[in-house]
């Protein structure tokens, strides 16, 4: 009894130790089977990659994917199927384990609108030994591109500048804010900075402002505006992208309109302004009147100055209009001083008044100096001369400077030539009358008629010289010689008739040719000298002479 009980502990053991050898064995058959569908590689469990934007179709993803097991027949172990495939951007060849970007008829934009950074997809792998699935992530990350060039929010820029602004000030900052440039691309690629560009159509424009800061695109006055000298600048504004590689990075321009406009830094210049050659400095100015001795004060007040009196600003835009300072004039100084007693100056309207008469046995004349400045204390006066002659009892009669006059005209001459003085018609014939009365004995306010023929010549009505004009067109065949007189008068008194005689001569474009081509002279000894050798003739083919 003993001894079966021995055996039967033997058998048991035997089994047990069996049984543990077989579930060892099972056991290391089951654990390879387990190694399937897992990656080959150490490191992170997620396939992570990056691709450029805008790759093209068929760009290699992933090379291999490194999952354990054979995904093709025959013997295959393992099946993968591609999931979170979204848009189909991925294609997923199982044999080989690699990954293609599908951009089959499109873009892979990661600027907006798309806005693609990164494609996530995971890979179903299922084992086909055991059954079991694992899933592996794959992130694509996409790279920008500087594919896109910056670009202005408007189509052009505007601003206005008063000459004034001392250089330095900054005078736009359009650009802030995102209503400059704007580069849809990431990072650097999508960074902006400003600067001027060279405008061969406005070559100062680049010296005139600068950027202040690249970034900002702010804009300084770097030189001074002179609205007197331009009143705009167009400049060129670059705006470029800051993509690392300075070759890559991509530009727009756009224009920026700089208006000067017009500030207080002129004075007043009196009128009429003769620019000196090619300055933009008037000539000094004389203002003159005449006035009779001892006259009643209502006859000459306010005294005729020619020209008038006027003085205007030179800066002629201030804005607005309510800004522009009035002009006040004054008498500055005179000779003789006693100018304070007989004349005064009307302050806003430059009016000039006598204040009393004024006797010629003891002043002929007044030089005065006048003064107009802005009435806000801006420190830029004009100065002119005011002249004025006290002119004498008229009691002499004005009279012609030469007896007679003979002038030319031509009959082609077209109505509106001034008779010539000159049968060559190089100069015109310049008639003057003289007053005594006058200091100057030229008066340039005398009347003179013309007596006679006024159909067909006139006489310019004021000036020291005056010229005869042609009114109606003249024809030598009908009249060669137009006789008529002149009268000068200085309202009371007259001169005596001067004649005027016109002569008028042929048109004649042809120049003169001899009849003959040549001539055979013979010259008989015993001629006596003033015997005609010869008549040689000058024919005027534009006319056949008259008898
Ligand atoms: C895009 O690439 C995939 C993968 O290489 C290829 O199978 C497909 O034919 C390509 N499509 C075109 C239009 O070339
Ligand atoms: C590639 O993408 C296109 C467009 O989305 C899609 O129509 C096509 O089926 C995709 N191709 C593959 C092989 O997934
Ligand atoms: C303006 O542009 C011209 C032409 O490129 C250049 O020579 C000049 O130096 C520039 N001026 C300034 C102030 O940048
Ligand atoms: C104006 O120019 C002329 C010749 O062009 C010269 O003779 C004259 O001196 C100049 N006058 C002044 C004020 O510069
Ligand atoms: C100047 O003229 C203005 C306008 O005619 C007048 O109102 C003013 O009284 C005058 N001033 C003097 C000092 O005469
Ligand atoms: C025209 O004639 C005048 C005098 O008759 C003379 O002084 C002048 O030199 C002449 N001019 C020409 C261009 O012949
Ligand atoms: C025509 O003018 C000439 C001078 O050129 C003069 O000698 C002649 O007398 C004048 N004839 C008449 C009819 O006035
Ligand atoms: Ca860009
Ligand atoms: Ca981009």
């Amino acid at each position: 009894m003993r001894r079966s009980w021995w055996r039967s502990a033997c058998l048991g053991l035997t089994i047990g130790l069996l049984v543990i050898i077989t579930q060892i064995l099972a056991q290391n058959t089951e654990d390879w089977h387990y190694e399937e569908c897992k990656l080959s590689r150490s490191g992170p469990p997620a396939t992570i990659v990056t691709i450029d934007e805008e790759s093209p179709n068929g760009t290699v993803l992933v090379e291999k994917m490194q999952i354990n097991g054979r995904a093709q027949d025959p013997d295959r172990t393992i099946s993968l199927t591609l999931l979170d495939n979204y848009d189909y951007w991925v294609i997923l060849d199982p044999a080989l384990q690699r990954l293609y970007l599908n951009s089959t008829g499109r873009v892979l934009d990661r600027d907006p609108p798309s806005y693609i950074t990164t494609i996530v997809v995971r890979i179903q792998c299922t084992n086909e030994l055991v059954g079991t699935v694992i899933l592996h992530e794959v992130r694509i990350v996409v790279r920008d591109r500087n594919d896109n060039a910056p670009r202005f929010q408007q189509s052009g820029y505007y601003v206005s500048v008063n000459e004034l602004t001392p250089v330095g000030t900054t005078i736009f900052t359009g650009f802030s804010g995102n209503n400059g440039a704007t580069d849809i691309d990431d990072g650097p690629n999508g960074q902006i900075e400003y600067a001027i560009q060279y405008n061969p159509n406005d070559p100062m424009s680049n010296r005139t402002v600068q950027v202040a800061g690249t970034l900002s695109g702010n804009i300084v006055l770097a030189e001074r505006l002179n609205y007197e000298e331009r009143t705009r600048y167009i400049i060129i504004v670059q705006a470029n992208d800051r993509a690392p590689f300075p070759g890559s990075r991509r530009t727009a321009t756009t224009t920026l309109t700089l208006d000067v406009s017009d500030g207080d830094d002129l004075g007043p210049m009196f009128l009429p302004c003769v620019l000196v050659n090619n300055t933009q400095d008037c000539t000094p100015i004389t203002y003159r009147v005449a006035i009779p001795e001892l006259t009643d004060l209502s006859k000459v007040n306010p005294l005729n100055v020619t020209p008038p009196i006027r003085a205007i600003d030179q800066d002629r835009n201030i804005q607005p209009p309510s800004d522009r300072p009035r002009i006040l004039y004054f008498i500055l100084v005179g000779q003789p001083p006693a100018y304070t007693e007989f004349f005064s100056l009307n302050r806003s309207t430059a009016e000039l008044r006598l204040l009393k008469p004024v006797d010629r046995e003891l002043y002929q004349r007044f030089s005065l100096i006048i003064k107009a400045e802005q009435d806000n204390g801006h420190p830029l006066p004009a100065y002119a001369e005011l002249l004025i002659e006290i002119l004498d009892e008229n009691n002499q009669a004005p009279y012609f400077q030469r007896p007679s006059y003979q002038g030319f005209i031509s009959e082609s001459a077209s109505v509106g030539t001034t008779i010539s003085g000159s049968s060559n018609l190089t100069a015109p014939l310049g008639i003057i009358a003289l007053d005594n009365d006058i200091e100057e004995t030229k008066d340039p306010q005398l009347k003179i008629t013309l007596n006679g023929y006024t159909s067909i010549f006139t006489i310019s009505p004021t000036g020291i010289t005056r010229y005869l004009t042609l009114l109606t067109p003249v024809d030598r065949e009908m009249q060669t010689n137009y006789t008529l007189t002149l009268v000068a008068s200085d309202g009371v008194q007259q001169s005596r008739p001067v004649t005027v005689d016109i002569l008028v001569i042929d048109a004649n474009d042809n120049t003169p040719t001899f009849s003959q081509v040549s001539y055979n002279v013979e010259i008989f000894t015993n001629m006596l000298p003033g015997e005609t050798v010869l008549q040689v003739r000058t024919q005027d083919i534009s006319k056949t002479e008259k008898p």
